[in-house]
């Protein structure tokens, strides 16, 4: 697919925006096979910009809410003020089968088709863990492809919305008009990451139950501990359909990133985020070396098999590897 020797050309193709290279770029961090992984890794340090080159958005939401027209609306927004945007997306599910987010491009008509604009779907094999790597080293690709500002959707389900927390500098909550009745279906904890919640729909005879639900919303965040001591997190009303609101959106984030830039905080946010990347990275890389490993290889099963039968504890069977690994004595492992 890629020879090592394309690297330095494709990075600088990539650097200049060419759209294919950056498609075939993120296609490599996709990868799996460990020759890839190596060239992706190369690739990253050659192209990765450093500092705070883009806004990076995480948006969330129950399915039907309106994520992709939302998407949509904001996004030509931005690319009508100038704005290159990327749009990725961290869905584990797809990997099981069909409803793959992004894979809607039809309420995304006119964004896709905008050259100011870059959508990638999600990964659609792997853990969470897997998509995750790879939705980051994307975020590094699209912005070093001069994509300024960064959507990264994901769907309202299991433990997604935190992980794209974690790699975003502002976490978009889109929630749905209904108010109270609805408030105990959001988990508390998701509401917790949010940066900026936004009631979407909030229109025609939908506008009156939007606005009771912005009331409850608000009412709700003002009792829960805020991330920074320099943000309390808003609740909008916006229509992805009419584009109300949209403009307001686009306006607090700017005040937003204007209130966390000056002091630090959203650098070290990164930093912070980079660090636990690091963490993962390397937990990873030293798995994937161990199973590689030939004496741990042979004795893996083994091991295996002890700790299903109740003779070694799990423990003792991952120090037992471990010895194998580093080539010592199990006792001193
Ligand atoms: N009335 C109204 N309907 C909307 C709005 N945004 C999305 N919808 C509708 O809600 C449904 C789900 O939208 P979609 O963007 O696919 O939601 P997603 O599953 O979160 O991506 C579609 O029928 C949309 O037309 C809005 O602002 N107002
Ligand atoms: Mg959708």
């Amino acid at each position: 697919m890629i020879d090592p020797s394309d690297l330095p050309a494709l990075g600088d193709r990539l650097v200049q925006g060419d759209r294919r290279a950056l498609a075939r770029a993120i296609t490599l961090v996709e990868s799996t096979r460990p020759d890839h992984r190596a060239m992706a890794a190369d690739l990253l340090a050659r192209v990765a910009p450093a500092g705070l080159v883009s806004t990076r958005i995480g948006i969330s939401g129950t399915p039907g809410v309106g994520k992709s027209t939302f998407i949509e609306a904001f996004g030509r927004h931005l690319t009508g003020r100038g704005h290159k945007v990327a749009v990725l997306a961290v869905d584990p599910s797809s990997a099981r089968g069909g409803g793959s987010i992004l894979g809607d491009k039809t309420r995304m008509t006119e964004l896709s088709r905008d050259p100011n604009a870059f959508i990638r779907p999600s990964p659609s094999s792997g853990t969470l863990g897997g998509v995750a790597r790879r939705t980051r080293e994307a975020v590094s690709l699209v912005e070093a492809a001069g994509f300024d500002m960064v959507l990264v959707e994901t769907v309202g389900v299991g433990q997604s919305e935190t992980t794209v927390a974690d790699m975003v500098d502002l976490f978009l909550l889109l929630l749905a008009p209904g108010g109270g009745d609805d408030l105990q279906g959001i988990k508390r904890g998701i509401m917790e990451l949010a940066d900026i919640v936004v009631v979407n729909k909030a229109d025609g005879d939908l506008l009156r139950p939007a606005k009771l639900a912005q009331a409850d919303y608000q009412a709700a965040l003002s009792l829960m501990r805020p991330r920074s001591p320099a943000w309390r997190p808003p609740v909008l009303l916006a229509s992805a359909m009419t584009g109300d609101g949209i403009a307001g959106i686009r306006e607090t984030i700017a005040a937003y990133r204007a209130a966390l830039e000056p002091t630090g905080e959203l650098a070290a946010r990164r930093a912070a985020q980079g660090l636990a990347w690091l963490d993962r990275e390397l937990a990873d890389g030293l798995v994937e070396a161990a199973r590689r490993h030939p004496e741990v290889a042979a004795g893996w099963p083994a091991v295996q098999q002890a700790v299903r039968d109740g003779r070694l504890t799990p423990a003792a069977g991952a120090a037992r590897l471990i010895a194998a690994f580093l080539g010592r004595p199990a006792e001193s492992a």
